[in-house]
């Protein structure tokens, strides 16, 4: 869940789970479909073969204020398929609430017992208990002719006592009231007074005043403070500026500055799960970039006269560099079959000259081939870096103070 005091905003993530073909993107397209267009943006499917979910859906819904709080609802479907664990359990990752959509046909009586189990196990490597979480359990297909009755189902499946609905989502009926449900699940336990929750906001605002330190947000444990964060968009500036000499104070934009301190996040959220995964940048690894880009000078007063003029020191370039190295090295471990997944296929090769032909004027393909491979790797491995900043912000709490900034 994510609060942002300033703008008012809470934003949950509730998933719906549950075995293959049991409805869970029907249910989706369906409020997708029902909800007015300027509570809904885009929906999002990554399927294909046959329309089964490889990955998620996602739709974000805007539910109205509560409590002066305006409440964003990200909705996720989860891949139901057997095979896709690791998606399932990632999709599953800072979820707020669960909708368990279970198929009512008299033959899916076990494959819905697997899958939540599946989510219970799932939650619980996550270290939640199923029983803490808002889960509906969604009775869809009431339509089949052989669907079991709902005590049979109860008795079978719901052990957990979550509260259930009764749904034909292929015709839409029971789905909103679905959705419904759960979100005030979510609300209502939002406002138990719970760290975080909505009514502390108050204190919670006023506090970084009464310590004199303004912050611009909190990110898990860590505050960036006005101060810190002015500094390193100033930083930033000087060490991506193309001209020769820097303004003394780089006025930015409010866009501008937003984007820098998404990028910051990134950065604090990188250095808090490498510190809790142990990992630390090597100091050699750091010395021998920032040499490397010393190199790119004719002389040593050539690098000074570079520094001097954007008011950057080597400490600067090392805090740089440390970024650089731990990227490196949290992406080794994070993503251990990396170098599989940057490999290029010839084809691939082919078909990014194929498209881009004009680009490369009158080249060769054997004359670009290597250059090609290059912006397919680098492109790729941002995605995945993109992906992956994704998944910490999913399980991470990030307030911002946009009135701060
Ligand atoms: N009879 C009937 N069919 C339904 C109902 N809801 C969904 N279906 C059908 O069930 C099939 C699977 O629906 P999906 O929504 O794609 O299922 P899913 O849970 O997203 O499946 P995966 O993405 O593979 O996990 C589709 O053909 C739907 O039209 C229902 O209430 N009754
Ligand atoms: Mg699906």
């Amino acid at each position: 869940m994510q609060i942002n005091y300033a703008k008012k905003e809470v934003s949950c993530k509730l998933v719906y789970y549950g075995p293959g073909m049991s409805g869970k993107t029907t249910n989706l397209e369906v409020v997708h479909q029902k909800v007015p267009d300027h509570n809904k943006g885009e929906m999002t499917s990554i399927a294909t073969e046959g329309d089964r979910t490889l990955f998620f859906d996602f739709l974000p819904l805007d539910l109205g204020k509560i409590r002066g709080m305006t409440t964003k609802f990200q909705l996720y479907t989860v891949p139901g398929q057997v095979y896709y664990a690791s998606t399932r359990k990632l999709v599953l990752q800072g979820s707020d609430g669960v909708i368990f959509v279970a198929d009512s046909n008299a033959d899916k009586i076990e494959e819905n017992i697997e899958s939540l189990k599946d989510l219970e196990n799932n939650l619980k490597e996550y270290g939640v208990k199923i029983d803490e979480l808002p889960v509906v359990i969604q009775w869809n297909k009431r339509d089949l002719p052989n669907a079991l009755p709902v005590e049979e189902l109860e008795k079978a499946i719901n052990w957990l006592n979550a509260a259930t609905t009764e749904a034909v989502a292929a015709t839409g009926e029971g789905v909103l009231p679905t959705l419904k449900l759960a979100a005030s699940l979510i609300l209502e336990r939002l406002n138990s007074k719970e760290p975080g929750a909505p009514t502390s906001a108050k204190a919670k605002v006023a506090e970084p005043k009464e310590k004199k330190e303004v912050y611009v947000a909190n990110i898990n444990a860590d505050k960036i403070s006005r101060s810190y964060f002015n500094q390193y968009c100033q930083i930033q500036y000087r060490l991506a500026t193309k001209s020769n000499d820097v303004e003394d104070f780089k006025k930015f934009s409010t866009e501008e500055k937003k984007k820098l301190l998404d990028s910051l996040i990134n950065y604090v959220l990188l250095l808090q799960d490498s510190k809790a995964r142990g990992i630390q940048a090597d100091k050699d690894h750091v010395e021998t970039q920032v040499k490397s880009f010393g190199r790119k000078f004719k002389s040593q007063e050539e690098l000074d006269d570079y520094l001097g003029r954007r008011r950057l020191t080597l400490d600067n370039l090392r805090n740089e560099a440390t970024r650089n190295v731990i990227i490196g090295m949290v992406i080794k471990n994070v993503l251990p079959n990396i170098d599989q997944r940057l490999k290029i296929s010839s084809k691939e090769v082919a078909e990014y000259y194929e498209s881009h032909k004009g680009a490369y004027g009158d080249k060769t393909y054997d004359q670009v081939k290597s250059s090609v491979v290059g912006r397919i790797k680098a492109t790729r491995k941002k995605e995945l870096l993109q992906e992956f900043f994704m998944k910490l912000r999913e399980k991470s709490t990030i307030e911002i103070f946009d009135s701060n900034i």
